[in-house]
């Protein structure tokens, strides 16, 4: 497949997919020196695209022009029907420091609600309502929106290293990019509150065992591991994940017959569905099914 890359998305990304746009008014040092890299990695690995992003230097931070790649490029990725599975990984030590709070966005009388409408919202909402599972590969610190934009991944999969922070709080901020709707939901209130208000960063070991995220994996397995799940997640019915991440979040707020409910309405659906011929003809058969709906 064009694009295809068998090697770690870090150090061997290019082709087609590779964002190529400068970021614009670099001021700093450090991204003078970076001046040369886009903060958006593309890739591809057979049906999954990779997104890395890419300014190690402020732990991968996001700033306008990362916002302005990185939605279109999982727009691009919602719309291309031969990608079923998104990887989203942070280059270098760090995933994501959430918002870049040196970047003129920022600057003094900033529109700190105009920066959330105009990038974290639609950011998180894309990630929710993906037509494929998205995965958080979490190679390092994710803390603000860089934590919570994880969090709005299906799957969180963080290196023993990396660590998870909600650092709103230590600057004035509540969280944002999901974080008041996800906390609770993943973790309870108390474990919410106390995150949230406290700002402490949490271990990935700690963050798997109370189940704000899917699994800590060792730091060298981090790629190897999103990607074998990508891969398989892949190979199934992307309409399937698609509709039960959605029936499950609207299930939340429900009662127990609204949700059976639901329910039959969604199998009902489904029922109709390709797949659902497809995966009932491959299990009688005793064969693979070859999911190709989206
Ligand atoms: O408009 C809006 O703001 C609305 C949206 C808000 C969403 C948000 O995300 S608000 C939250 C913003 N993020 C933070 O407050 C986190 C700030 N960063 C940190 O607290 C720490 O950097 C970390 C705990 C994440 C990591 O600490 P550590 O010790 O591992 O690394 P470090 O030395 O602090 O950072 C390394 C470099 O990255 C450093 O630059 P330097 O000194 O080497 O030139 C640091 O300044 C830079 N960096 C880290 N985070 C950010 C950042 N630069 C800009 N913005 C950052 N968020």
């Amino acid at each position: 497949m064009a694009g295809e890359r068998a090697t770690h998305p870090r150090v061997a990304v290019s082709g087609p997919f590779v964002a190529l746009r400068r970021e614009p008014q670099l001021t700093q040092t450090k991204d003078a020196q970076l001046a040369a890299e886009p903060p958006l990695l593309v890739s591809r690995q057979g049906a999954v695209t990779i997104l890395t992003l890419n300014r190690p230097a402020s732990l991968n931070s996001f700033t306008t022009a990362m916002h302005a790649l990185l939605l279109p490029a999982l727009q691009a990725a919602a719309h291309d029907a031969t990608v079923r599975a998104v990887v989203i990984t942070g280059a270098g030590r760090g995933f994501c420091a959430g918002q870049d709070l040196a970047d003129p966005a920022m600057a003094g009388n900033a529109d700190v609600g105009a920066v959330v409408e105009r990038h974290y919202k639609p950011l998180a909402e894309r990630v929710r309502t993906m037509p494929v599972p998205v995965i958080a590969a979490v190679n390092g610190v994710a803390a603000g929106a860089g934590a919570n934009f994880a969090l709005c991944c299906d799957f969180v999969v963080a290196a023993r290293s990396a660590s998870f922070i909600q650092a709103f709080s230590k600057i004035g901020l509540v969280p944002d990019c999901g974080g008041t709707w996800l906390l609770p939901r993943l973790v309870g209130r108390a474990r919410a509150i106390g995150l949230a208000m406290t700002g402490d960063k949490l271990p990935a070991e700690e963050a798997e065992r109370i189940g704000l995220i899917w699994k800590c994996v060792d730091d060298a397995q981090l790629m190897d591991q999103s990607l074998a799940l990508a891969s398989r997640l892949a190979a199934m019915s992307s309409k399937a994940l698609a509709e039960t991440r959605l029936a499950i979040d609207a299930a939340l707020p429900l009662d127990f017959a609204a949700a059976l409910a639901r329910e039959a309405d969604i199998q009902g659906r489904m029922g109709r569905g390709a797949d659902f011929a497809e995966g009932v003809a491959a299990f009688l058969a005793k064969r693979p099914a070859v999911f190709k709906d989206r």
